[in-house]
């Protein structure tokens, strides 16, 4: 159900992404649904129907190196093999890796931590929930939504100005050593770094998802050339992940000032949202970066059933044209979003939005005090 004239922006995606399906997610201990659903897929797709769709190439696991400790990218690449070798179907009917021993510092107490050789305890060096689960076709999806986001990067290095990675499962909440959030692999991370690969200076990534890309916030934290900016649910209001995403985790080191973080109460509406939106828009334009990235989470609309906040799809659309006048090479990266009926709609006035916001830039047709002026 896409609205405007022109739908350039072209989708980046690959069947091999339908091939994770977690039926369920064990949460306080409890198996129950799953929502970061294979369906999401096609409901995106669908939506997205008006513009032009390219397959994800495979891309050699050392990319994935570029941001992941390759013991992470190891582990979960062979996990589900040595889950079913050591026969946790047989044992208790579970096909899923789904750990249940954390190795956290206050159980090693100050010991290095060391492999577990059981793989139901090894799983927790890795995973930081239990809702984040392991399945034979986990693997497969999770390479294929990295190669979405990094096939996007390279169309978009390539003279293309704006595509978008419909990856999923999606992937701000995986940091470089662990998983977690329903997210493996950081897609948007590895977009962002495949840029700076292809001789961008100063990217930033500006992340839409109701919650906060803790995942992404640590793998450029201490890095000067990559701004990250997220506007989430206030993670002091509950809500995950519940210890990262205040408003005082700046960055350190050479990246000092080059992460902001807007937590925002729940309940937040289009009007705040969207004002926190151009504060990042702001911000990203002022800092002079050369290339963009969206993690475009869907999740902050008002009947996704993971978020409190309530923007609408004219707050996503509204979104689109504010970070489309920035007029910068962008990579948009799905993120989360469980709203089956209205997941779809959302992305496409997303990328409407984009389109309309940079065709109004280069028209001249820019606001003032957006701390830029339009080309002329
Ligand atoms: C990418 C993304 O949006 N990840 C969101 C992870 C948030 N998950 C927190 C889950 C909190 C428990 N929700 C209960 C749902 C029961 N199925
Ligand atoms: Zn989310």
């Amino acid at each position: 159900m896409s609205t405007g004239p022109v739908s350039s922006i072209p989708v980046v995606w690959s069947p091999d992404t339908r091939r994770h399906d977690p039926k369920h997610e064990v949460w306080v201990g409890v198996p129950t649904p799953g929502t970061e659903v294979s369906a999401r897929v096609d409901a995106i797709l669908e939506a997205v129907d008006a513009h032009p769709l390219v397959e994800a190439t495979p891309h050699d696991r050392e990319v994935l190196h570029r941001v992941h400790e390759p013991d992470l990218v190891e582990f979960l690449a062979g996990v589900h093999d040595r889950w079913l070798a050591g026969g946790y179907v047989e044992l208790v009917g579970q096909d899923r890796v789904v750990p249940y021993f954390f190795p956290t510092p206050a159980m090693t107490a100050g010991l290095p931590v060391r492999d577990a050789p059981a793989v139901h305890a090894l799983a927790g060096r890795f995973a930081y929930d239990t809702m984040t689960t392991v399945g034979p076709g986990t693997w497969s999806a999770v390479a294929a939504a990295a190669d979405c986001a990094l096939t996007a990067a390279e169309l978009v290095a390539g003279g293309t100005p704006a595509a978008y990675a419909l990856s999923r499962p999606p992937g701000h909440h995986a940091t470089p050593a662990g998983y977690g959030g329903s997210c493996y692999l950081n897609n948007a991370a590895l977009a962002a770094q495949a840029l700076r690969d292809a001789g961008r200076d100063r990217l930033a990534v500006v992340d839409l998802d109701a919650h906060h890309g803790n995942g992404t916030q640590a793998v450029f934290w201490d890095r000067g050339d990559v701004l990250y900016g997220s506007l989430h649910v206030d993670p002091g209001a509950g809500w995950f992940p519940h210890v990262v995403g205040y408003a005082d985790e700046t960055g350190s080191g050479a990246g000092r000032g080059a992460t902001r973080n807007l937590p925002l109460p729940p309940g937040t509406g289009d009007e705040p949202w969207l004002e926190a939106v151009s504060a990042l828009r702001d911000w990203v334009a002022d800092a002079g970066c050369d290339a963009l990235v969206v993690s475009l989470g869907v999740d902050a609309a008002a009947a996704d059933p993971e978020s409190p906040l309530e923007v609408t799809e004219a707050g996503y659309r509204g979104a689109g044209v504010a970070l489309g006048a920035l007029d910068l090479p962008t990579v948009l990266v799905q993120e989360g979003g469980y709203h089956l009926p209205s997941l779809g709609g959302l992305v496409a006035a997303h990328l409407d939005g984009h389109e309309q916001g940079r065709i109004s830039c280069t028209s001249g047709a820019r606001s003032a005090g957006s701390g830029r002026s339009a080309p002329a």
